[in-house]
């Protein structure tokens, strides 16, 4: 079939070149004017930023999972000549040994797809798809296109993605992008709120009463983050200081609860509160990390909400009673 097609065309295009040369030809027989030389143009360049996916574009699909939220995104494009573009992509805070799929993806109707998604699921190689080695720091890479500058920052219509390396490649779940937006535009500001809180190991800062005993080494500290997520729902976020390689760290919040109601005489409900934070995070030697998301607001989480942020230690048998067996004891967002 595509071979039929292929003969008119090329026998078209043979036309216009000989035409062309004709014209061309013609044109030399007249007296030309001295050209006068142009001036090089200055070349274009735009930068564009992207924030984390905190669900921006698709509210319900803010990314879920292990990567940490701090990673952003830099796009520059420059214009080459008149039909060549360099667009270059840095990303911030990428994680030491993994492989970022960084994508075009061309705009599209959903009703027309397979899976119903707003873009084609292949990405635009003509436009970019690179990877990029994660170093724990910031990476560039860059692609050169056979398009105008201005075809690419006014004209193509598509999605700029960055795929999560830490789970499988999915080119429909969009909660497994970590970046999405317009591909070359102008991000519009979300003025979603995030907030970090600081704990140092429990040396008795809720009670003095409360002080950890045991063997684990004291130098562990812990960050609280609280994302606020598009969709109204907030991404609570861990990371502990100096974890031990190897143990694995039950991170809780515990809601505040008066001692003369609970079982056990605890300021606290022994049960962790699962929509808040319960997670585990597997020590490494350094800087260990896991989130979840909270149904609860960001308004909520760091303003009204009551509880303990706990650390177990990992050490010893877990204790809901014996705060002495928490190495991380503090106010929740407090
Ligand atoms: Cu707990």
């Amino acid at each position: 079939m595509k071979k039929q097609f292929f003969k008119p065309v090329y026998a078209l295009s043979i036309l216009a070149v000989s035409t062309g040369l004709i014209l061309g030809s013609c044109k030399k027989d007249e007296e030309e004017p001295e050209p006068t030389p142009e001036p090089t143009p200055e070349m274009q360049s735009s930068t564009y930023n992207y924030e984390f996916n905190n669900g921006q574009v698709v509210a319900s699909a803010a990314y879920d999972g292990m990567h940490m939220d701090n990673l952003t995104a830099m796009m520059e494009v420059e214009e080459v000549s008149a039909n060549e573009t360099m667009i270059s992509v840095t990303l911030m805070n990428t994680v030491d040994g993994e492989t970022y799929m960084i994508h075009a993806h061309d705009a599209a109707d959903p009703a027309n797809t397979p899976n119903g998604t707003p873009y084609d699921e292949t990405p635009n190689g003509n436009v970019f798809t690179q990877m990029a080695n994660g170093n724990g720091g910031d990476v560039t890479v860059s692609q050169t296109v056979s398009m105008s500058y201005s075809s690419i920052v006014n004209d193509y219509e598509g999605f700029f993605v960055v795929h999560d390396p830490l789970q499988t490649l999915s080119t429909v779940d969009i909660s497994t992008y970590l970046i999405v937006g317009s591909f070359a535009r102008t991000q519009a500001a979300s003025n979603l709120s995030s907030m970090t809180y600081n704990y140092d190991f429990n040396t008795g800062q809720i009670d003095p009463s409360y002080a950890y005993s045991g063997s684990h080494a004291t130098d562990l500290g812990a960050t609280l983050k609280v994302q606020e997520l598009a969709d109204g729902t907030s991404r609570v976020s861990v990371s502990l200081m100096n974890s031990i390689n190897g143990e694995t760290y039950m991170v809780h919040a515990h809601d505040q609860a008066d001692p003369m109601t609970t079982p056990n005489g605890t300021p606290y409900d022994e049960t962790p509160n699962a929509d808040v934070l319960a997670i585990s995070i597997d020590g490494n030697g350094m800087t260990a990390y896991n989130n979840q998301i909270s149904t609860m607001s960001y308004a909520d989480l760091t303003s009204n909400y009551s509880a303990f942020f706990v650390v177990h230690d990992p050490l010893q048998a877990i204790d809901t009673t014996d705060p002495t067996t928490y190495v991380v004891l503090g106010v929740f967002a407090g």
